[in-house]
């Protein structure tokens, strides 16, 4: 069973590890909100509070995670607002094509539109039923299942609509721009022509 679950050389992680660069965030929940910039199809900027982003539509979706590190923690059930309420709440504009996810201290993860709006992907704020915890994101990480889950950024701020791909923090850092778990792609040298802008 769990086994179809896993993308190929992945093992089932014990507990929930707790993986990423840097600090974790001060939870200042007066300071915190949730930027949308870039191309929007208003050509305004949206800025919601921890309150206003509280009254957003809520959904439930059961996920996996996968960790280029080769650790898979699989169905988890999330609770939060659906990417996809996020992009009906804030249309991009007709040429966007992907999205620059942004956290705290500036970590980002760019991923094509489609990957990020998936019914699958959801900003979340719970698991299993639990506020998560500051270590693992809280107030908001997003989970995008379909990708490795360097995208899956924690301690989300910002979300930039892009019209042309643009390589987030690990992607400029030898990371496979796509990262398809399923295809394997961990690291840069793997990438076709056409997976990513050029690295620099
Ligand atoms: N802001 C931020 N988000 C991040 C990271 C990070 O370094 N900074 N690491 C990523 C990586 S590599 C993984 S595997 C997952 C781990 O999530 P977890 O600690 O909740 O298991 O968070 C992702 N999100
Ligand atoms: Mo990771």
């Amino acid at each position: 069973m769990s086994e179809q679950r896993l993308p190929p050389s992945q093992y089932l992680a014990r507990g929930w590890p707790v993986v990423h660069y840097g600090p974790i965030p001060k939870d200042r929940p007066e300071l915190w909100d949730l930027r949308c910039f870039g191309a929007l199809a208003t050509g305004e900027h949206r800025r919601f509070t921890l309150e206003e982003f509280a009254a957003l539509p809520r959904s439930s979706v059961r996920s996996d995670l996968h960790c280029v590190t080769k650790f898979s923690l699989l169905e988890s059930e999330w609770d939060g607002v659906a990417t996809q309420t996020l992009v009906e709440e804030v249309p991009p504009a007709d040429d966007v094509t992907h999205v620059m996810v942004w956290a705290e201290y500036g970590y980002s993860a760019n991923m094509s539109l489609a990957d990020f709006a998936a019914p699958a992907s959801i900003l979340a704020t719970h698991r299993n039923g639990e506020p998560l915890t500051p270590e693992h994101g809280w107030p908001l990480r997003l989970v995008v299942p379909s990708l490795y889950a360097w995208k899956s950024a924690k301690w989300v701020r910002a979300v930039e609509y892009l019209t042309a791909d643009r390589r987030g923090f690990w992607e400029e850092r030898g990371y496979h721009n796509v990262a398809d778990p399923w295809r394997e792609q961990r690291y840069s040298y793997q990438e076709d022509a056409g997976d990513g802008p050029p690295l620099r």
